[in-house]
């Protein structure tokens, strides 16, 4: 097996690996990528879907370590488009001349830490072996694309496909029979652009989802240089908000103004379009009644928008709070419900019996397809991390260690596992938040984190067993005080059978966390143990 000595290894070449790689080469700590696409992006590069979009504006969504790579770069539209933002991550990776770098086409299967030479081994699926000190996983929390467990799902045949895994290549769906299962963000984007090419679509719900009109458009000019004008300055205010997303937030309960007052302030949101509705009472997310105004807005609006009564009842979304589920942003999503080759099945009334080789069989009847989309998503934040056979001090496998859910220190390192780390694991605000914003702090702080440990000759670093349990008690207290828990959403871990119910992001904010962090590294660290040298496990 062909082994290479270095001292780090990073595995993923989506924005978190991209930067890691260009802040170590800073540091002069030689690093290698290994990266299973065929080119850097990430999430950006598998989920080719049409429709595909961010919902975090682009002046925001985008690299700010480098002033001129944010003044040079022009976004063509409010919302980026999936092709725009891959074409930004080539260009990232072109200026800082990372490619030379990164081992495309390169798969992850184990990551092994030897004790008693404090190294990690890491394998790839090509039979390669690196050996390096450090290993940064920087895979991604949507990027495990799963399959829902419907019997038969081998039978179809037609075309299948995957949001999460489109092909390169595109994919005409005029003329065909489309049926599209699952109603998430990606299905969301998806479905209006499948509709105006397909010659007929039905689309298969279990859960309805919130939807926000994206009001995506052209880049006003004014807006590009209101941002870039003082891009410092608007982004060191974006990184100190809840979402790392500098949006308007008021201050006031949504009960504690009139309801027309309320109503204002919904409409003046909903005109604007985007996440940023959620931004328009300080209570939306800690309390029922707030939340149930927002919510039962927002279904009013979906029954104006779709004519069919009955339709606009199964498509308006009930018994979870709004935002508890990601949030959805779309471009004319539910007006696609009124158009003639546009079918509706609740799932719920007519569950999905099997896969048939003509299409899909439900409890109501049969649906013959010449092309299935799963727009079914991912097993988030942790999936990316479990498959690939990690293990730590004693052969303890990451799988096993999180087997009752996540645990993590920070979601940057978990104990048991020395000089191993994650941008934006489990535990971290990573999926709440803006994910460059995130992945930039992440990568800053565990820059820095090096610098410091090399200025010491320092060689490791490892979460204590103490902290990491208190950072998890203080997640899930954090959580509690919310109404994210009362959602069987992925951020639960409900989307995959078998998943522990544990809350899986840091919902104490952006900002908050940040402040956690620099303060804990202020204090030399803590809740860390460094050692110069292979170190004993903690007692
Ligand atoms: P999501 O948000 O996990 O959506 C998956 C959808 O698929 C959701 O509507 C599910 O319904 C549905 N689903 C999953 N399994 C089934 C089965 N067996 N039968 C019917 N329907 C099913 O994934 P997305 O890719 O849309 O978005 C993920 C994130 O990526 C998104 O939030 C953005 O952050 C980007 P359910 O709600 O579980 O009832």
């Amino acid at each position: 097996m062909p082994e290479t000595r270095i001292d780090a290894v990073i595995v993923g070449a989506g924005f978190a690996g991209m930067y890691m790689l260009h802040r170590l080469r800073g540091l002069g700590i030689p690093a290698v990528v290994l990266e299973q696409g065929e080119d850097v992006g990430g999430t950006w590069y598998w989920n080719r879907y049409p429709g595909a979009r961010c919902d975090v504006e682009s002046m925001q969504y985008s690299f700010s370590f480098l002033p001129e790579l944010q003044q040079e770069w022009s976004w063509s539209e409010r919302f980026a488009s999936q092709p725009e933002i891959l074409r930004y991550a080539a260009h990232v990776a072109e200026r800082l001349d990372l490619r030379r770098d990164i081992r495309f086409h390169t798969r992850v299967t184990r990551a092994a830490y030897d004790e008693a030479n404090a190294l990690w081994t890491v394998e790839t699926d090509g039979g390669d072996r690196y050996v390096a000190q450090y290993c940064v996983m920087a895979t991604g929390c949507l990027s495990t694309a799963r399959l829902p467990e419907i019997a038969g799902l081998e039978s179809f045949q037609g075309a299948t496909y995957h949001t999460g895994h489109w092909p390169h290549e595109g994919v005409d769906f005029s003329g065909k029979r489309v049926g599209v299962i699952g109603t998430g963000s990606s299905a969301i984007q998806a479905i209006p652009v499948i509709a105006r090419q397909a010659a007929q679509l039905t689309v298969f719900q279990r859960t309805p989802n919130f939807s926000i009109p994206s009001r995506n458009a052209p880049m006003d000019d004014d807006y590009e240089s209101w941002w870039k004008s003082d891009y410092a300055a608007h982004r060191a205010k974006a990184r100190m908000m809840r979402t790392g997303i500098l949006y308007g937030l008021n201050d006031k309960s949504a009960l504690e103004v009139t309801p027309e007052e309320r109503e204002a302030e919904y409409e003046a949101r909903w005109a604007r379009g985007g996440t940023a509705f959620m931004g328009a009472f300080s209570d939306l997310i800690t309390n029922r009644e707030a939340n149930d105004t927002a919510a039962e807005f927002v279904r009013r609006k979906i029954r104006g928008m779709v004519k069919d009564p009955k339709v606009a009842e199964i498509l308006a979304p009930k018994g979870y709070p709004i935002g508890t589920k990601r949030i959805c942003v779309d471009t004319e999503y539910f007006e696609t419900f009124n158009r003639p080759n546009v079918a509706l099945v609740d799932v719920r009334e007519a569950p999905i019996e099997a896969i048939i080789p003509r299409g899909v069989r439900t409890r109501s009847g049969e649906h013959e397809f010449d092309a299935l989309v799963f727009a079914t998503g991912f097993d988030a934040m942790t999936g990316a991390l479990t498959s690939i056979d990690i293990r730590g001090r004693d052969d303890l496998g990451l799988a096993e260690a999180w087997a009752e859910g996540p645990r993590t220190y920070l979601g940057l390192m978990a104990a048991g596992f020395p000089n191993l780390f994650m941008i934006t694991g489990p535990g971290s605000p990573s999926v709440l938040s803006n994910m460059i914003v995130s992945i930039e702090q992440h990568v800053d702080w565990l820059s820095d984190c090096l610098a410091h440990m090399r200025a010491r000759g320092l060689t490791t670093i490892e979460a204590t067993p103490e902290a990491q349990e208190a950072w998890v008690a203080h997640g899930s207290e954090v959580a509690e005080r919310t109404l994210y828990p009362q959602a069987a959403s992925w951020y639960m871990g409900a989307n995959v059978p078998g998943k522990p119910r544990v809350f899986m992001p840091y919902i104490g904010g952006v900002g908050t966390y940040r402040e956690k962090c620099a303060e804990i590294a202020a204090k030399g660290y803590e809740g860390f143990r460094l050692s110069a040298g292979a170190m004993p496990a903690a007692a």
